[in-house]
C-alpha cells in the first residue's frame, strides 16, 4: 500500500445466491468472507431507504477491508450528536463483526454539549494527539465532506477512505474543500448522517445501543425532529423502538438544554447582537464566550434570524466564525454560507490551507482580526451576497 490508500477490489459480488440458476446447492460464492458470513444469501431489511443497494454493497466491502487495516473514525470540528452517533454505530458494527479490529473515534475537541450522549452510550473518544503520526489506518469521515470543517483533524487528503454524509459536496471549483474518498456515500435528501447509516446497516444487526446512537443523531440534526420530514420521522421511530428508550429521554441526552449558567450568559450575549433587516430577513452578528460558538448561532436561528454570524474569541486578534443561513434560502435561493465564509476568508488573508468554508447552510473558519473589524467584514459580505441573490437593495 505505497500511498497508504485502500482501493476497492473490482471482484464481482454475488449478493443473492438464491437467484443463481441451479439453486442454492450449486451456489459457489466467489465473494469475500464478508458477504458469505454476514449476508448469507438472505434479503436484508433496513430501517430506512436513504441509501441505495450499491451504497450498501460499497459499505460492506469497506467494512471488510477494515477487518485487517483497522480504522479511524472522525467527524467535523465541534462534533455533534450526528457525527458522534454515526461514528459510534460504525465502530460498534465493525467490532461486532471483527472483535479484534482496531477502530478508534478521534475528534478535534470535545464539546460539553455532547457529554451526556458520550456518557449514555459509553463512547470512547480521543483527541488527535493520541494518534501517532505513523498510524496509517484509513480514515472514515462522518457528517461532513469539507476539509474546512476538519481543521482539527490530522488528515492527509489521500488517507480518507470513506465519507458518509448528508451535505452537498463542494465540486466543480478549483478551491473546493471536498476531499475525494474511495467510498463516498452522500445523500443530501437525508437530514442526518445517522439516517443514512440506518439505511445501510441491516435492521437485525442494529442493536439497542446502535439504535440509540442513530436515533440521537437524527434528534440532534433535526432540531428535535422539528425539521424532520415524514421519511426521517419513520426512521427515527423505528430506531427509537429498537433502542427501547423514550423519545424525551433520547432528547435529554442527544440535545440537552444548556445549563442555566449558559442560558444566563446567552441572554446577555443576545442583547449585544448587531441586528439588521435586509431583504425582509433578519441578519444577526454577535460575539460569544460560550464554547462552541454554534450555541449562540443556533439560538439566534431558533428565534428566527435568517442569516447569523457569530464570532468566538480565541484571542483579541483571532476569532472563530460560525456562519448559518436558513435552510430554505441556502437551498432554494442559493444564499450559500460556505460561499460567504470563503469570501470572508479571502478578504481576511487566511492562508490557503486554513481557508474557511463548510456546507451550504453551515460554515465556519478561523479568522485573524478584532471583533470590530471582523463583524464589519462579515456584515458587508452577507449584504453583498444577499444583494446578489435577492436583487440590489436601496440603502
Ligand atoms: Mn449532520
Amino acid at each position: 500500500m505505497g500511498d497508504g490508500r485502500i482501493r476497492e477490489s473490482k471482484k464481482p459480488i454475488i449478493i443473492r445466491p438464491s437467484k443463481i440458476p441451479g439453486g442454492p446447492s450449486e451456489v459457489r460464492l466467489r465473494e469475500d468472507a464478508f458477504v458469505n458470513d454476514f449476508n448469507q444469501g438472505r434479503r436484508r431489511s433496513f430501517h430506512g431507504k436513504m441509501a441505495s443497494e450499491r451504497d450498501r454493497e460499497r459499505f460492506r466491502r469497506a467494512i471488510d477491508l477494515y477487518k485487517d487495516s483497522g480504522a479511524i473514525l472522525t467527524t467535523h470540528d465541534v462534533p455533534d450528536g450526528d457525527g458522534l452517533g454515526a461514528a459510534y454505530a460504525i465502530k460498534r458494527f465493525l467490532q461486532s463483526k471483527y472483535p479484534s479490529c482496531r477502530a478508534d473515534i478521534v475528534v478535534s475537541q470535545q464539546i460539553p454539549h455532547t457529554d451526556r450522549l458520550i456518557e449514555a452510550l459509553g463512547i470512547d473518544v480521543c483527541g488527535w494527539d493520541r494518534i501517532p503520526p505513523q498510524d496509517d489506518r484509513p480514515i472514515i469521515v462522518l457528517d461532513t465532506n469539507s476539509l474546512a470543517l476538519l481543521t482539527g483533524a490530522r488528515i492527509l487528503g489521500n488517507r480518507i477512505h470513506m465519507i458518509i454524509d448528508h451535505h452537498q459536496k463542494d465540486v466543480g471549483r478549483e478551491d473546493s474543500s471536498s476531499p475525494d474518498a474511495d467510498v463516498e456515500i452522500i445523500n443530501i435528501k437525508a437530514i442526518s448522517a445517522c439516517e443514512i447509516l440506518a439505511s445501510i446497516i441491516p435492521k437485525d444487526e442494529i442493536d439497542e445501543r446502535m439504535a440509540l446512537a442513530l436515533a440521537s443523531g437524527i434528534i440532534c440534526d433535526s432540531e428535535r425532529l422539528k425539521l424532520a420530514d415524514d421519511q426521517s420521522l419513520v426512521i427515527f421511530q423505528r430506531l427509537r423502538k429498537a433502542s427501547g428508550w423514550r423519545r424525551d429521554r433520547i432528547e435529554e441526552v442527544a440535545f440537552p438544554a444548556p445549563s442555566s449558567q449558559t442560558v444566563s450568559v446567552l441572554i446577555d450575549e443576545m442583547k449585544m447582537v448587531r441586528k439588521s433587516i435586509l431583504h425582509e430577513r433578519l441578519v444577526a452578528i454577535g460575539r460569544t464566550q460560550i464554547e462552541p460558538a454554534a450555541i449562540l448561532s443556533s439560538a439566534l436561528r431558533d428565534i428566527g434570524a435568517s442569516v447569523v454570524g457569530v464570532l468566538g474569541e480565541i484571542s483579541p486578534s483571532l476569532h472563530k466564525l460560525s456562519l448559518r443561513v436558513n435552510v430554505r434560502d441556502a437551498h432554494e435561493n442559493d444564499l450559500r454560507a460556505d460561499e460567504i465564509a470563503r469570501k470572508i476568508g479571502r478578504i481576511c488573508g487566511v492562508p490557503e490551507n486554513k481557508k474557511p468554508g463548510g456546507h451550504i447552510d453551515k460554515a465556519g473558519g478561523i479568522l485573524p482580526g478584532s471583533f470590530e473589524e471582523l463583524s464589519e467584514i462579515i456584515f458587508e459580505n452577507i449584504k453583498e451576497e444577499m444583494d446578489r441573490v435577492f436583487g440590489k437593495s436601496i440603502r
